[in-house]
């Protein structure tokens, strides 16, 4: 398919010879041929332009709308084609048939996105991460639309767009762009206690992935799966990646945002075309209705989850990421997701979340794509085979074949069409009606802090130390001082002393707690599974390292690390002066893929610095040199420095400083340890000393 454009697209389409082989004949749309593509038909050479240039006038028209309504949230996203492979059967309790048999594999296709963004937003927004998994199994397709987090800001439909509209720009300065840190969102979330879950969600790290391939996916709501015999089993889908849990940090972020605005996209285009597939377990948190019955919260309110400790993961599968698109159009922006999408054997619950994204998901992709036929688009299409009697509409590519186009119908196997087959369908789960119709909110779901307490003692302390940096961030961009206080207000009914840090950090004074409709659970048990800390590799492998090197670099040294980088699966990126590279110790040419300024060192997850003592003395009067060492300190990375960078390292202000976390590179068997000590990710321990909101 990528190549398409060099082959004529229909039958027999005429091609020529150009310098380098053989490619189609241009043509208008009607297939008529092209001999000038470059200049309009005019009246004279110098004169008015003519009506009659069709071939103007339909370039122009198409170009005119090539746009589609971006989506009206998760607008900004990046997908990819891959697979799910099954490792353990789960026929014992669902009739579904991607879950039968083990080994077997299931086409997919993901997108991440952020949610409150325009489509041209930056990357590295705070800001929940959607993970959106398209399965095209053999009894129809499957979408998991989940997010990054397990849980959401609120528990009813009813209330989405209100969040929304809060969230993005405000409607008369349309600002800020993908940005949470303003007066509406907080002013909605801080009159919406069920929202406090979320909210420590979100001021953690987890909003700031390193990369789509560090994070986990969440399916959030209770689902069930069905067996033959109709038997259901609640579930609670996870997505678990291979290679850890990451982010960056927030100063980390907001220079991202500057150095390279694609940093996640380019991250997972270049992690496949590397052949280094991104790949996530799939666990499932089965339970059944005694379990639902005595939980101290509702399976069915999505603000809340249940904790790995009280219901384990069993890992069923994998899913693996292996191709990148072919058109980013075609495929990621017409992707249509949809959670009404499911399969016989899995069946929705009646978390009211998830009823009303039933609606809104089909609803959606009318007003997007423009047309009932998105199914058509080969995105969309079942790999399964599929017979219906719905046609027409705008666009239609496929309409039903032969003299009937109804049913009942009495036209024989040869013109009637397909029937339906009692023994293979979709059955819903047989549910009892809880009670009368009623516009209210459950007492069930009425507990807003007790979890958002349980994620925060889960935090290991530098973890606890961002979430309060990130709300005495948010709020401080929130102009109105009552926000600000009735925000701080909540937050004493989840930590007195997480809450006190807010405050002091605002300058705020302590504000009386919330009135809480349900007093907050003190002692639910710490789970270590809501950690990204906890959670992380034991390997550098994945990341990048960011390498700096001068002219006359030891080459002995440069290479030693770049061969230690390569054995641990990780990525080595060569920054020099010129991009055009180095010329090492030994006299030969290490290209470089950046130029200094253009590759600074939040870009990587860790750095060195290998210089010969001129290449160090330039290096040292340079600004972005400078930035190079001193953010990747800030940002607690790893350091590696050859003995030559002193003078870098002393005009940078860091000579007097060096810790642990910066290691001294002289010999090959210092390349090796420095990429083991990566395996750490960060050192942490310097935070304390970086910054000043640190005590
Ligand atoms: Fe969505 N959401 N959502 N959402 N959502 C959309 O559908 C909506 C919610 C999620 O990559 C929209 O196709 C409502 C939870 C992802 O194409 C829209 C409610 C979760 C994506 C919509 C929610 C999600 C969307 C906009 C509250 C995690 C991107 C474009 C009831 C479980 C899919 C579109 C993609 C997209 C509605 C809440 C995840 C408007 C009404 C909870 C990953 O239909």
């Amino acid at each position: 398919m990528s190549d398409r454009f060099a082959e004529p697209q229909g039958e027999g389409g005429e091609t020529r010879q150009i310098a380098g082989g053989e490619v189609a004949v241009l043509t208008t749309a009607q297939g008529v041929p092209v001999s000038d593509d470059q200049n309009s038909l005019k009246q004279g050479a110098r004169g008015p332009s003519l009506l009659e240039d069709f071939h103007f006038r339909e370039k122009m028209f198409h170009f005119d709308h090539e746009r589609i309504p971006e989506r009206v949230v998760h607008a900004r996203g990046y997908g990819a084609h891959g697979y799910f492979e099954l490792t353990d059967s789960l026929a014992d309790v669902t009739r579904a048939d991607i879950f039968q048999r083990v080994g077997e594999r299931t086409e997919a296709f993901v997108r991440f996105s952020t949610v409150a963004g325009s489509k041209g937003s930056a990357d590295l927004a705070r800001d929940v991460r959607g993970f959106a998994v398209k399965l095209y199994t053999k009894e129809g397709n499957w979408d998991l639309v989940g997010n990054n987090i397990p849980v959401f800001f609120i528990q009813d439909a009813m209330k989405f767009p209100d969040l929304i509209h809060a969230a993005k720009p405000e409607p008369d300065r349309a600002f800020p762009q993908a940005q949470t840190a303003h007066d509406n969102f907080w002013d909605f979330i801080s009159l919406s206690p069920e929202s406090m879950h979320m909210v420590m969600w979100i001021m953690s790290d987890r909003t700031i992935p390193r990369s789509f391939r560090f994070m986990e996916g969440f399916g959030v709501h209770t689902f069930r799966l069905v067996d033959a015999d109709g038997k259901s089993t609640f579930v609670k889908f996870h997505w678990k990646p291979k290679l850890g849990l990451q982010s960056v940090a927030w100063n980390e972020a907001v220079k991202i945002n500057g150095a390279d605005p694609d940093f996640h996209r380019r991250d997972l285009w270049a992690a496949i075309e590397a052949g280094d597939f991104p790949e996530w377990e799939l666990g499932v948190q089965l339970f059944d209705q005694d379990f639902a019955d005595s939980f101290a919260f509702d399976v069915l309110d999505a603000t809340k989850l249940i904790p790995e400790e009280a219901v384990p993961i069993r890992i069923v599968g994998r899913l693996v990421l292996d191709r990148l698109v072919d058109n980013f159009f075609a495929e990621t922006e017409q992707v249509a997701f949809c959670t009404q999408n499911i399969v016989p054997g899995i069946d929705f619950t009646n978390d009211p979340l998830l009823q009303g994204r039933n609606f809104s998901y089909l609803d959606t992709q009318l007003k997007r794509l423009g047309s009932p036929n998105f199914t058509h688009l080969p995105i969309n299409a079942p790999r399964c085979p599929f017979a219906h009697f719905q046609q027409d509409g705008h666009m239609a590519m496929r309409n039903p074949v032969g003299r009937a186009n109804y049913e009942p119908n009495s036209w024989g196997p040869a013109q009637g069409g397909p029937r339906e087959d009692p023994k293979r369908d979709f059955r819903s789960f047989q549910e009892a009606p809880d009670g009368d119709k009623l516009r209210i909110r459950p007492e069930s779901f009425a507990d807003h802090y007790s979890q958002a307490r349980q994620f925060y003692v889960s935090q290991t302390p530098i973890e606890q130390k961002h979430i309060g940096d990130a709300l005495v961030f948010e709020l401080s961009k929130v102009e109105r001082p009552d926000i600000r206080s009735r925000m701080v207000s909540h937050v004493r009914n989840i930590d007195g002393d997480l809450a006190a840090t807010v405050a002091d950090g605002l300058g705020l004074e302590l504000p009386e707690p919330a009135q809480a409709a349900r007093p907050t659970i003190e002692d639910l048990a710490p789970s270590d599974a809501l950690s990204i800390v906890k959670n992380g590799p034991e390997r550098f492998a994945g990341r990048k390292l960011g390498l700096l090197v001068t002219d006359g670099a030891d080459a002995g040294l440069v290479n030693a690390l770049v061969a230690a980088v390569e054995s641990a699966d990780a990525m080595c990126e060569i920054i020099a002066p010129k991009v055009g590279g180095a010329t090492l110790s030994d006299g030969t040419l290490l290209p470089a893929q950046q130029k200094i300024d253009g590759g600074p060192s939040v870009l990587y997850d860790a750095v060195a610095v290998i210089a010969s003592p001129e290449g160090a003395s330039m290096l040292a009067t340079d600004a972005a040199a400078k930035d190079f060492v001193t953010d990747a300190f800030a940002h607690c990375k790893f350091i590696g420095l050859s003995e030559e960078t002193k003078p870098l390292m002393e005009k940078a202000g860091l000579a007097d400083d060096l810790d642990d976390g910066c290691l001294a590179l002289k010999t090959k068997a210092d390349a090796k340890r420095f990429v083991e000590a990566l395996a750490s990710l960060r050192f942490w321990d310097r935070e304390p000393l970086v910054d000043l909101d640190s005590d």
